[in-house]
């Protein structure tokens, strides 16, 4: 399209508009036309519907590249004897901002994003984004930008320099006019720009902040360096080391596995028999509960914008409950997540109280109470006489039985599982329970909410922990297995911490308190298998008072909340393996991963065969989300199978 001597390119490719080959091809021949037409004076650049560029096309990695590539495109724009400007309508990503980075002028629509997320693809920007932006931004912003893969508003975008103006009327208009008026005049390349100064003391605050923050993953240290690489080298040789890492990082198995997460994520939202089948309209959530869990679940709706009821036992409970709830916001407010005004009407719409007819008014209804079948069966009987015949019922129960639940009402169909993880309104993932009666709306229901609270909702069948906990039950098992081989609780820790989990094994034990397992151990005693092997350590660490870190003793000693090693656990440890009369021996880091990977695999290929899960890839996003299984191993199903594949 040209409108007074600017050629508008627009860039249509649903649904992100990814820098495909053909994409490439037609910049690139839309800027030869452009050249060769003396009419056209200027050129704006802009994506249709409402991205602009989601970055280069994740797709084609791995596959054998095709001319022309994006660093000259981008080259090529940078370039050009005319004026090009970019009309940043939406997202602009990746190789999408390095595009925009290479035009002459930036404008962005209002509620734009920006960003460089390549990090949590594995690799760094390829297309000069490493040495562009610090010369618009400086190096720290460019640091905790490129390194941490945020998006960026266009406000702050536009305070930080990286964008020249934030359209506050109609985009493309405001950006033909910048076009024009450019037109004849000197261009500002951002190549061409000396990188504002820092000093080293700032320059290395941001790379400490983001090398910290990288956790054991390579591409934000890469990042790091190419980044605080502009204070010295040449652009072009930035530029050169910038895509050589790239290439290098590309076919790393760091980035096979954050590819698989991000494919996995968007898998995880196309549920079988959900096609079509639209969600009931939700914008009043009742709470029932509102200790640690329901509290959490409260604030994560006041987040998304609904309306909350809470519901407690009495009117002393339900006051303790609103400050539960208050003191989450209040800290909110202190980490500048929300304002005060943010808080204040955050509360206006939230009622708790002890009368739990007030539930009528709720479009779901989301139980956090005690734990126990006959506490949440008697609840569930109570509520169904409550709430209107189309309100939906949600248990968060972690290890009962939803469908037990669920029969104990008169409309089964529609109740389900909504097992949120604490803190609930910080944790990522949220399992969706489908119930063996639970109607098709209801889910999507589920998940629709689920996505509206910012969370990752997945879809899991009923067993006993559903995904997450079979899986961790597994786990557990069989780091209680390597103590009887021969290793230590530290040495399993230290080999899962340097495989890249949040925590090790026994410290989340401390961490979560060992008498709920105890508990369950001695409820199954009576039906145990008695010819499977049963680890007694856990027992006796219980019946010596070692609680975790709640009592200052479990697996560790807590010293000022740090944990410290216990030679009274090893003695036990011996103690017990000599009673059964094992004999340890050295085990290896090596040996300690591979059993722990598989351990969890197996059981994942068990819940795929009995149906709970839907695919291998849900599984990692449970264990990735849910339990600190580093992202960039790509969860326990995709590392075991590399790892088979490896060996
Ligand atoms: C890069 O740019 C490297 C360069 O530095 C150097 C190159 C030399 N490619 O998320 P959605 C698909 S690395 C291919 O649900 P939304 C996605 O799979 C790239 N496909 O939409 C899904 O497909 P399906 C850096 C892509 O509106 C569909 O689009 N860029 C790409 O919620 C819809 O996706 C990024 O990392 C892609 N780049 O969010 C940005 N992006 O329907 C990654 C998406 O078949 N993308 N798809 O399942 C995003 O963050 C979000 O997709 C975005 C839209 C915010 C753009």
């Amino acid at each position: 399209m040209q409108t007074a001597g600017v050629l508008v390119v627009t860039i249509d490719n649903a649904p992100v508009n990814a820098l495909s080959a053909d994409v490439r091809g037609g910049l690139m021949a839309a800027l030869a036309a452009a050249e060769g037409d003396a009419e056209i004076r200027a050129v704006v650049v802009t994506g249709a519907g409402k991205t602009f560029i989601g970055g280069a096309d994740i797709k084609e990695f791995g596959k054998p590249p095709v001319e022309p590539m994006l660093p000259a495109v981008i080259d090529r724009l940078e370039g050009f004897s005319k004026p090009v400007v970019a009309a940043l309508n939406g997202a602009a990503l990746g190789g999408g901002l390095e595009v925009a980075l290479g035009c002459h002028h930036r404008i962005a629509a209002s509620g734009a994003k920006l960003g460089l997320p390549e990090v949590k693809l594995g690799i760094v920007p390829g297309a000069g984004g490493t040495q562009r932006l610090p010369r618009l931004t400086g190096i720290p912003a460019a640091i905790d930008i490129i390194a941490s893969g945020r998006m960026v508003p266009a406000a702050e975008a536009l305070s930080l320099g990286i964008v020249d103006a934030v359209a506050t009327e109609n985009l493309l208009d405001a950006a033909v006019a910048a076009a024009a008026d450019l037109a004849g005049k000197s261009l500002r390349r951002t190549a061409e720009l000396a990188v504002p100064t820092s000093t080293a003391e700032e320059n290395e605050a941001a790379a400490a902040k983001a090398r910290a923050r990288a956790k054991g993953q390579t591409s934000p240290l890469e990042a790091v360096r190419l980044v605080l690489a502009t204070q010295n080298a040449a652009f072009a040789d930035g530029i050169a080391d910038e895509r050589a890492t790239f290439l290098r990082l590309r076919d790393s198995q760091e980035a096979a596995a954050l590819r698989h997460v991000f494919f996995a994520e968007r898998a995880a939202a196309k549920v079988e028999g959900l096609e079509g089948v639209e969600p009931r309209p939700v914008s009043t959530i009742g709470v029932v509960g509102t200790g640690l869990m329901g509290s959490g679940i409260a604030v994560a709706a006041l987040d998304a914008g609904y309306t909350v009821i809470g519901i407690e036992q009495t009117s002393e409970a339900a006051e303790k409950g609103k400050e539960r709830i208050t003191a989450l916001l209040d800290r909110n407010l202190k980490s500048g997540r929300i304002d005060a005004k943010g808080k204040a009407e955050r509360l206006s719409r939230l009622i708790v109280s002890g009368n739990i007819g007030n539930l009528a008014k709720a479009d779901l209804v989301i139980e956090a109470v005690f734990d126990d079948l006959d506490v949440k069966t008697l609840l569930f009987q109570r509520l169904d006489g409550i709430v209107r015949p189309d309100a939906i019922l949600a248990t968060n129960t972690s290890y009962l039985d939803p469908d037990v639940i669920a029969a104990a009402t008169q409309h089964p169909e529609r109740v389900l599982g909504l097992h949120f993880f604490s803190p609930a309104n910080v944790m990522k993932l949220l399992e969706v329970v489908r119930g063996a009666k639970t109607l098709p709306d209801v889910l999507a229901t589920g998940l629709a909410v689920a996505r509206k609270l910012n969370k990752l909702p997945i879809v899991t069948g009923v067993c006993e922990g559903f995904i997450g906990n079979r899986i961790f039950s597994a786990y557990r098992r069989e780091a209680e297995f390597l103590l009887e081989d021969g290793a230590l609780p530290q040495d399993i820790d230290a080999a899962m911490e340097a495989y890249g989990m949040a925590m090790g094994p026994f410290a989340v034990f401390d961490l979560a308190g060992l008498e709920i397992a105890w508990a369950r151990r001695k409820r199954q005693a009576a039906t145990r298998d008695p010819a499977a092997r049963y680890v007694d350590i856990p027992d006796r660490l219980c019946e010596a008072g070692r609680f975790g870190q709640k009592s200052g003793r479990g697996w560790y000693r807590y010293v000022d909340g740090k944990r410290t090693i216990d030679p009274a656990v090893t003695e036990l440890i011996e103690a017990s393996r000599a009673a059964k009369g094992l004999t340890p021996r050295a085990i290896d880091a090596d040996e300690i991963v591979s059993r722990l990977l598989k351990a969890m695999a197996d059981e994942g290929q068990a819940l795929l065969a009995e149906g709970i899960a839907a695919r291998a890839s849900d599984i990692d996003l449970v264990m990735i989300n849910g339990y600190g299984f580093p992202a960039y191993r790509g969860g326990p199903m995709f590392a075991a199978a590399a790892k088979a594949g490896a060996a």
